[in-house]
């Protein structure tokens, strides 16, 4: 019985494993950068396993919309936020403990799916981060590569 369960177990971590991921529905690309997502509405999802995300680096154009599919597959708490600097240093200073839905702003409870809208209407590049505490110097964050 109780090599049932665990057998059971690690196939649910499996299935978990294959939820997250990067939804990039192009085919084949040669090495190197992706191809940039976009314009226009595209959906990304991001796992997160181990306060890691499962995406470092997402490309889109000029004119994306994104909408964010955000896989929590820990047992504890996580945020998905994305934006500029002054974004990033006011949650890093951390007095909101949930995020009410302001784009690129979502919070995701254990095991849940969190869900945000950002419209990328400059060239540049944007982090995205997790600001609970402790969780970006552990390295919860990766980039938005906005293209022209
Ligand atoms: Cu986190």
């Amino acid at each position: 019985m109780k090599w049932l369960v665990r057998a059971s177990l690690s196939l649910l971590v499996a299935a978990a494993t294959a939820v997250g991921g990067y939804a990039m529905n192009a085919g084949a690309h040669a090495e190197g950068a992706p191809a940039a997502l976009g314009p226009g509405l595209v959906t990304v999802d991001i796992g997160i396993h181990y306060s890691k995300f499962s995406l470092s680096t997402l490309h889109v154009r000029t004119g994306t919309v994104v909408r964010f599919l955000i896989h929590n597959d820990d047992p504890i708490h996580h945020e998905f936020i994305v934006g500029d600097a002054a974004v990033h240093a006011r949650h890093e200073q951390g007095k909101e403990a949930t995020h009410p839905p302001v784009p690129g702003e979502v919070s995701v409870a254990p095991t849940d799916v969190g869900e945000t809208f950002y419209r990328f209407d400059r060239p540049g590049r944007l982090l995205f981060a997790c600001h609970l505490p402790g969780h970006l110097a552990y390295g919860m964050r990766g980039w938005v590569v906005v293209d022209t």
